[in-house]
């Protein structure tokens, strides 16, 4: 393991449970320790839940930022199938992984579910064979729906600590993935730090260092630079990289009279050394020998959209989908190496331009996972891009797209600070799971009937802490409602003691239990008798507040 460089530099790391929970490890059928995060309720029963905060939350571990995190995945690795390494070559030799194993426990479903997804392509296992500190995930339509929390330094603010506690933050809310999108000087250790402390996959841009070590000018970029990037950071242990291997020479001029051009930063940087050349990609030009590089590893492609739409009126334009056509030439290329590849998308797209996204993409990409940034449903609310995002991202991912690429309120304005990154992950996390239940996945509605249960029967404790953001649903509660008794108060300030309809609802069935009634005659007689209450109250449905 590469030294840090600043060890001075002591980052505060936050550790310890989320409130109402804590971590506990099952045992897979072959002896593999998966990691849930259990929810102990009131009424004595418990809910295990699926959890990507690795050993931060385990109150039993001791977290050293210094020496990095156990090495889960040591030793796990197999003897290479006609030279390969990766996942998919396993999978399509019939082999099952432990990583495979691993993730069947994790997601609840059958292995054989897992091996076969991967070695058709429809399903990736970003685990770089240099990355031993991951816990296994799959990214695939027919798994979870996974999300992904960009973070990165920026010239002006940051530092190498707030790095590494910013991916820890991002994965106890739920992100499933990390990329580390830093540039500056400190990039090599700004991302050794997050790798060997980061229990998800972490990807990145590999490009964005190249242009750092060429002082920032496109122009002066080559294959060779690259190269040897690429091969740096493969060694260091990325699990998957963005590669903008797309954007054609004959495709920059597709972009000319779009009203918001190229937004992408890739997809911009090689426009610029295209046209500066006027020559082909290099990343199209050498791709074959980047596949021997990745599948040396086993990273994971993630074939950038640097054509993606920027903007509303962009969407669905000829150069997002002549990208797109060339991403599928390159998956099946790579696919022909045994490297497993994902397919990056949109950007902004209207609602009723969203499916057609998703069915180019499989059409073309032969069903290679579909890792999208957002979409934006609408342009008109920087500030909130978190919501006018995840709008797009439940939608997309309803209709088969794999992960979502999260995106914070400060899209558009600025660099996210914690806040942004927590805002940023549960709007995902209420995006992707609302697709989960959309799809029918198995166990996906479980938490819902165990929140909207508690809900029901007042057991405010439960609820808030079965919710993505137990602290805040809590604060929320205490607001008008601190007291000790609140908590199980059969009420909240929303309708008061009075009319609440869950508190009417159980009168309504008590009292048909007690008059043998059936619950139609019963919800007839018992809705009488609460008019008859309501006009004798004065008939009002706001009461006056009234300060606890
Ligand atoms: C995801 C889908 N499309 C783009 N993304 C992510 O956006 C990509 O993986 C990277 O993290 C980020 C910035 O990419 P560009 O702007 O360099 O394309
Ligand atoms: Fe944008």
């Amino acid at each position: 393991m590469t030294a840090f460089a600043d060890s001075s530099v002591a980052p505060s790391v936050t550790t310890g449970p989320i409130t109402g929970s804590r971590k506990v490890y099952t045992d897979s059928p072959g002896g593999l320790r998966i990691p849930r995060r259990r929810v102990e309720l009131t009424n004595g029963e418990h809910l295990d839940l699926y959890d990507t905060s690795g050993p931060y939350t385990d109150s039993e571990a001791t977290i050293d930022v210094h020496s990095g995190l156990p090495r889960l995945r040591e030793g796990w690795g197999l003897e290479p199938v006609g030279g390969a390494v990766s996942q998919l070559a396993y999978a399509k030799a019939g082999i099952v992984t432990r990583e495979m194993e691993f993730i069947a426990a994790r997601e609840g479903v059958d292995v054989e579910l897992v091996r076969h997804e991967v070695a058709i392509g429809r399903a990736v296992i970003p685990a770089n064979r240099r990355h031993p500190e991951t816990e296994p995930m799959i990214i695939g339509k027919k798994f979870l729906v996974k999300i992904n929390g960009n973070l990165g330094n920026s010239a002006v603010t940051s530092s190498v600590a707030e790095e590494v506690e910013k991916m820890v933050w991002a994965t106890r809310w739920g992100a499933d993935t990390i990329m580390d999108l830093s540039t500056g000087k400190r990039i090599h250790e700004t991302r050794e730090w997050i790798l060997r402390n980061s229990p998800v996959p972490v990807g990145t841009v590999p490009i964005y260092q190249a242009l750092e070590k060429v002082d920032g000018d496109p122009a002066k970029l080559s294959w060779e630079v690259y190269r040897d990037t690429v091969i740096e950071q493969c060694e260091q242990g990325v699990d998957y990289m963005t590669v903008h291997a797309g954007v054609l020479l004959r495709y920059v001029p597709l972009t000319a009279r779009r009203v918001t051009g190229i937004v992408s930063r890739g997809g911009s940087i090689m426009a610029a050394w295209c046209l500066a050349h006027h020559r082909e990609s290099f990343l199209y030009t050498h791709f074959e020998e980047l596949c021997q590089i990745l599948r040396a590893y086993d990273v994971t492609f993630s074939l950038g959209d640097g054509l993606r739409p920027g903007s509303i009126a962009d969407a669905n334009d000829a150069a997002q989908f002549a990208e797109l056509r060339t991403l599928g030439e390159l998956t099946h290329i790579a696919r022909a190496h045994d490297v497993q590849v994902m397919i990056e998308g949109p950007g902004h797209v209207p609602m009723d331009k969203i499916a057609e996204n998703v069915r180019l993409e499989e059409e073309l990409c032969g069903e290679a996972p579909f890792y999208t940034l957002g979409p934006l449903a609408t342009d008109i609310a920087p500030a909130y891009d978190h919501i006018t995002s995840a709008i797009g991202a439940a939608q997309i991912a309803w209709h088969g797209t794999a992960m979502l690429c999260y995106v914070t309120p400060k899209e558009h304005l600025g660099l996210p600070n914690r806040d942004d990154v927590k805002a940023g992950v549960i709007a995902y996390k209420i995006a992707a799971h609302s697709a989960d239940l959309a799809k029918g996945h198995p166990r996906a509605q479980e938490r819902d009937n165990a929140l909207s249960r508690a809900r029901f029967e007042f057991r405010w404790e439960d609820q808030f802490n079965l919710s993505l953001d137990p602290d805040t649903a809590r604060s929320f509660h205490d607001e008008t409602l601190p007291a000790a008794p609140a908590k199980t108060a059969h009420f909240c300030s929303m309708c008061g003691p009075k009319f609440c309809s869950m508190k009417i609802t159980q009168d309504v069935r008590r009292y048909a239990e007690e008059r043998g009634l059936s619950t139609v005659e019963a919800i007839e007689a018992g809705m009488q008798e609460k008019s008859e209450e309501f006009d004798e109250q004065g008939g009002k449905v706001y009461l006056p507040v009234v300060n606890p």
